[in-house]
């Protein structure tokens, strides 16, 4: 039985983590140059999510401002003791370093966090011995100096959280079966057992979880013989990259996982337009060990239409993202209309003038009404500043100029159209490719750029969306659909989303199927 939906959280929401407290779940996921930072999802039935908040809506929570794109917020552990939620989270190229940040209110606010000493690596997991002993267990990945990359296994530590400094030096505990980078770790209690479920092999397509027990949180921990006891690597399934888990107790008393996964689209060698995704699937425990069943794909059903119309909303919505600030930071709503006032940055930069959201759907459509008549303004989707594609509207002559652009590292390609004056509709639209054995099919999902104004419609261009993933990309995150200006004011009438999925149970190479 498929638990499911799946995507459970979709849209780039890579290295879940989630937390039961009193009467409802709640998960964040990664953000790295984003913010606001760590968003936080609840759900009273570990069916549907609403985002309550995020967990860093201050700039000086996080100090990312300037840290290289894939870096910032990696992978958060949420967990709840004696009415307190504590979120602890590494985040690299930021002087704040490994972090535990508290709140009473999930939805916020949160503290300004409190750095921990001597927790030196990624991925810290927050967890408590009966006497109230906290323990943080990371990945010893070396994020600087001359043995960066260097991985000095799962390790842990005793902490004093409110001193914010580690009790003793690093121990290491148990690191998986040999593969590449175990991470992720999480430690979990069920009777007498301590597990210690990790990621290993890497978030790509060898990616698993595996999980080892011990009688103690400091271990010995000994590994459960058939790890990794979940992967998708060499499956027909249309999720891969499954891996980094979190264990949870279910409505029902019994457990999931919730970890990270991807949908790639195309022929043998396949693309995942929306990165890393949140999913969930059962687990059933075999003689004391927690044993997950494959994920499968079980998108919800009904299509998803989101309408920020501006002269009734603004950015409050916790779902709003800017690069490296806060999206008011970028944008205001002023007599009805979202106003962006360019600073000659455009998407190439690391700090553009650019307020969106995830792309949850592999059908999607998002449209917006711009005008710019005070400035150069438009839609664009961002893996980041050297991936990218949009349209960007100017005022020329008598009517407008609309241009499609696409960017990938070292290549740049641009489309223009002219439109009668006045107000520009811009339409970014994409689908999975149709099946086949052609060009489209082998390739990623098709993205359609389209501006219309004064009653005139034109399509700029068709992109082969393979360019615009997270392979490709070679990024940690995914696509972030948004407005932006690059000169003078841009003003934005609405940002409307529309999003739907076909339960493609596409499984190419699978013996027996069809
Ligand atoms: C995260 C690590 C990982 O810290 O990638 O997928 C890093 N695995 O666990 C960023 O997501």
């Amino acid at each position: 039985m498929t638990r499911g939906p799946n995507p459970l959280v979709p849209g780039f929401n890579p290295d879940p983590s989630i937390v039961l407290a009193d009467d409802a779940w709640y998960l964040v996921t990664s953000t790295f140059e984003y913010l606001p930072g760590i968003p936080v999802y609840r759900s009273t039935d570990l069916v549907e999510w609403i985002q309550v908040g995020n967990v860093a809506t201050r700039p000086e929570q996080l100090l990312i401002g300037e840290v290289p794109t894939g870096l910032g917020v990696w992978a958060p552990t949420i967990r709840y003791r004696e009415g307190t939620f504590h979120v602890i989270v590494t985040v690299p190229g930021s002087p704040k370093g490994c972090v535990v940040y508290t709140a009473t209110d999930p939805a916020g606010p949160w503290d300004d966090g409190t750095t921990l000493e001597g927790v030196d690596g990624i991925d810290p997991d927050l967890a408590w011995y009966d006497d109230g002993t906290a323990y943080v267990t990371y990945s010893g990945l070396v994020l600087a100096g001359p043995n960066l990359g260097k991985h000095r296994g799962v390790q842990q530590v005793r902490v004093d959280l409110t001193a914010g400094k580690a009790l003793e030096e690093p121990r290491d505990l148990w690191s998986g079966t040999g593969l590449k980078f175990p991470e992720a770790p999480h430690l979990h209690r069920r009777g007498d057992w301590w597990y210690l479920v990790i990621a290993e092999g890497g978030t790509e397509r060898g990616h698993g979880v595996s999980v080892a027990r011990g009688r103690s949180p400091e271990g010995p921990f000994e590994g459960h013989p058939a790890n990794p006891v979940l992967s998708a690597r060499s499956t027909p399934r249309p999720i891969q990259n499954t891996g980094h888990g979190d264990l949870i107790q279910t409505p029902d008393g019994g457990t999931a996982l919730v970890l990270l996964g991807m949908r790639p689209l195309g022929g043998t060698v396949a693309f995942s337009p929306l990165g890393r995704e949140t999913f969930i699937t059962d687990v059933a425990w075999v003689d004391g060990w927690p044993q997950p069943e494959p994920v499968e794909l079980a998108p919800r059903a009904e299509v998803e239409e989101t309408v920020f119309d501006f002269a009734t909303t603004d950015l409050s919505d916790p779902g709003w993202l800017a690069v490296r600030r806060l999206p008011t930071d970028v944008a205001m709503v002023t007599g009805g209309r979202l106003a962006i006032t360019g600073d000659d940055s455009t998407l190439a930069d690391t700090h553009p003038r650019f307020v969106g959201r995830r792309q949850r759907h592999l059908t999607s459509t998002v449209a917006t009404r711009v005008d710019v008549s005070a400035g150069t303004g438009g839609l664009a989707a961002r893996y980041d500043e050297h991936s990218w594609y949009g349209l960007e509207a100017r005022t020329h002559g008598g009517g407008s100029t609309v241009t499609a652009r696409a960017r990938v590292p070292g290549l740049a390609q641009d489309w223009t159209a002219t439109l009668p004056a006045g107000e520009v509709e811009l339409r970014i639209e994409t689908r999975p490719p149709a099946r086949g054995f052609t060009v489209e099919a082998m390739g990623g999902d098709r993205i359609r750029l389209v501006a219309a104004a004064g009653g005139e419609e034109v399509q700029l261009t068709e992109l082969d969306g393979r360019f615009w993933t997270a392979e490709t990309c070679a990024s940690f995150t995914g696509r972030v659909v948004g407005l932006y200006a690059t000169e003078g004011t841009a003003t934005f009438a609405d940002y409307r989303y529309r999003g739907s999925e076909e339960d493609t149970q596409y499984r190419p190479g699978e013996v027996g199927a069809g």
